[in-house]
């Protein structure tokens, strides 16, 4: 018998969730949806077939939704989670799993408590074909230990409601959870970096930043994080070791030769750029919940790691100052969850 998932915020990515989880994916249906908003909770229920709960709690505990997932605005979110552990359900979060490292710890000490994962936090990028390749080469040993690595997180432009501080929380928090992950290491300071800003963005907007992190093992990561880069969307991330390098490939795409021009086409946005990898997180959720597994994609604790570093990132441009993370150390539970 299918999956049958309860949707919890139907704004633009739980109603792409939504058609993945029917259209793409095999093993699930999406039987209840809800939102703040009950006339857009309606249209996209109505799209599959999907019956329309006042609200979040009642769609948790409503015997038709076996497994939940939260795509609501972030603030809300550490209330559905915990609503779903006490209920004994599986929860996948898009980030952030909370917006702070107190409402995180708690998600986690009630998951420790329950005694089984049943929290998924969306952080795509450890499904995306070119960093799990990355990663294989990493834990092969070819390039020997990490020492550096070099990335950039580019959007063309973004909206006049994105802020400074959206850039760690939003924008960089995506390196920040596939870097740990990449590097099996935990960051632990973080310092903000704002060059000469671009004249195209929203006058409040410092763009673009340059995030050093510091790594337990001394690994330094530097992140250009620029969200008003005009020409693309842009993931770039190059691992140098003590004996090579890897690079992330950069999406296939076809040569075009013509007018005495090679070119190459440079996508516009993440949601092409992660589709797949956004295709193959909800696959492979879906199957270890239909075998009656826990989860294996990233975990509570990830997603407590990464509200603390991208806070961090905050208060370290706010402040000018390298910060500390001051993460607790991860309890055994989590030593083996979350390694996909
Ligand atoms: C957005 O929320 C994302 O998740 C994208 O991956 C990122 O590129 C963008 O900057 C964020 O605003």
């Amino acid at each position: 018998m299918a999956v049958r998932v309860g949707v919890i915020g139907a704004g633009w990515i739980g109603q792409d969730h939504i058609r993945r989880l029917t259209e793409t994916v095999t093993g699930a249906q999406v039987t209840a949806v809800t939102d703040i908003d009950a006339a857009r909770a309606g249209e996209a229920a109505a799209r599959v077939g999907a019956r329309v709960p006042a609200d979040g709690g009642e769609l948790i505990a409503a015997d038709d939704v076996d497994a939940v997932l939260v795509t609501s605005w972030g603030p809300t979110h550490a209330e559905h989670v915990l609503n779903a552990i006490a209920a004994g359900k599986p929860v996948f979060c898009e980030k952030p799993l909370a917006t702070t490292a107190e409402d995180c710890l708690k998600i986690v000490e009630a998951e420790m408590a329950h005694g089984r994962r049943l929290v998924q936090v969306g952080f795509m990028r450890r499904y995306d074909t070119g960093y799990r390749q990355l990663k294989q080469v990493i834990d092969s040993g070819r390039i020997g230990e990490p020492l550096i690595v070099h990335c950039a997180h580019r959007n063309p432009t973004v909206p006049q409601s994105y802020t400074s501080d959206m850039a760690a929380l939003d924008t960089a928090v995506h390196e920040i959870d596939v870097l740990r992950w990449l590097l099996d290491d935990e960051i632990i300071s973080t310092q903000v970096i704002t060059p000469r800003a671009t004249s195209k963005r929203f006058e409040h907007l410092k763009d673009p930043q340059i995030m050093l992190f510091e790594t337990a093992k001394g690994v330094r990561i530097d992140l250009e994080v620029f969200v008003n880069c005009q020409y693309g969307y842009d993931i770039q991330c190059e691992t140098v070791g003590e004996e090579g390098l890897v690079r992330l490939p950069d999406p296939a795409a076809v040569g075009v030769r013509t007018a005495a021009r090679h070119s190459t086409e440079v996508l516009t946005d993440w949601v092409g750029r992660f589709r797949d990898a956004f295709d193959t997180e909800f696959r492979e959720w879906i199957t270890a919940l239909t075998a009656g597994d826990e989860p294996t994609g990233p975990s509570a604790w990830d997603g407590y790691a990464a509200t603390v570093v991208s806070n961090a990132t905050v208060a370290a441009r706010q402040s000018g100052r390298v910060i500390g993370t001051d993460m607790k150390p991860r309890p055994g539970f989590y030593a083996t969850r979350g390694l996909v």
